[in-house]
């Protein structure tokens, strides 16, 4: 857990800020098992991302790529929002306002929102999912969006215009959807403080919103278990596990 003066100074800017956003990466998904990409033992260590997640492997060989996503998909379904995505669900509902930006196809950002929602409308909580969702397919050819589905013998089709159905998430070298980057960048230039958690802020362009802020003249605060090359433009750097740092940072 990080230092208690770091932490009761961030508390007091998150509680001075207009306006927040969140950035978040597969970090803050790890206590709920979900492995993350870099790390050691992360995912990106066992597969190449050219062999597995790029359009051209899509192409050059449907099978092992639907493979590999069908079984995280699988996987994905069996983990729980842990007490970070929970946190920042219950930080949005009080703030009433809209601000969560993931990099994480999971789902569980949306998962905690409609729970600690209840019968209150989640909209402020929802977060923009930047990469897709894992849980989602896509038409390769004409677009249309339907729940996955677990991988048959064949590979999945479009009912709309028969074209190859694809795990509805950005790979390596496809551009992110235009009007989720636009608010995001939006809600990032507005923000006067901006929350990273649990990311090595490598990817772009989502690894450019946490500049946008600062640029904009705001501020980060970084919560991770180790420094990235974030941490240095950080105003305060929280060096600890995301599922017990985010409870005692915005409760
Ligand atoms: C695009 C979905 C162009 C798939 C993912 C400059 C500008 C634009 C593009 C580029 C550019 N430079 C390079 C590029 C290309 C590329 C890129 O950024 N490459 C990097 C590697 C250099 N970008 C792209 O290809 C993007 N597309 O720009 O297209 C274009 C434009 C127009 C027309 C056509 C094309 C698309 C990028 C999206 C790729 N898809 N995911 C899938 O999931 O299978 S990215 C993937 O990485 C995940 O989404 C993941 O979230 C993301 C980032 O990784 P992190 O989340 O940071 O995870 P990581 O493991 O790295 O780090 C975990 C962190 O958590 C660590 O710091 C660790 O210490 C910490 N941690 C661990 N446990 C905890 C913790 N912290 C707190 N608590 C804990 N318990
Ligand atoms: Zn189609």
């Amino acid at each position: 857990m990080s230092g208690t003066s770091a932490l009761h100074d961030a508390r007091a800017m998150v509680q001075g800020a207009r306006r927040v956003v969140a950035l978040t990466g597969a970090g803050i998904s790890a206590e709920s098992g979900v492995p993350t990409f870099r790390d050691a033992g992360g995912l990106w260590r066992k597969y190449r991302v050219e062999e597995l997640a790029t359009p051209e492997a899509l192409l050059r060989d449907p099978r092992t790529v639907w493979e590999w996503y069908d079984h995280r998909r699988s996987f994905l379904a069996t983990c729980e929002p842990n007490p970070a995505h929970r946190a920042l669900a219950r930080f949005f509902l009080r703030r009433g306002t809209g601000g969560l930006i993931t990099q994480n196809v999971d789902g569980l950002h949306t998962r905690a929102a409609l729970e600690e929602a209840g019968d209150r409308a989640p909209n402020a909580v929802l977060p923009i999912e930047l990469h897709g969702a894992i849980a989602r397919d896509r038409c390769n050819s004409c677009g249309v969006r339907a729940p996955g589905e677990p991988l048959g013998d064949s590979l999945p089709r479009c009912a709309r215009c028969g074209g190859m159905r694809r795990p509805d998430v950005v790979l390596f070298g496809e551009a992110l959807d235009g009007t989720s980057l636009a608010r995001a960048q939006s809600m990032a230039a507005s923000a006067d403080l901006c929350l990273v958690i649990g990311t090595t802020a490598e990817v772009y362009p989502a690894a450019a919103i946490p500049w946008t802020t600062l640029h904009s003249g705001g501020h980060i605060i970084e919560v991770n278990i180790q420094t990235t090359s974030l941490t240095s433009a950080a105003s305060i750097a929280l060096q600890g596990k995301a599922g017990e740092v985010l409870p005692a940072l915005l409760g």
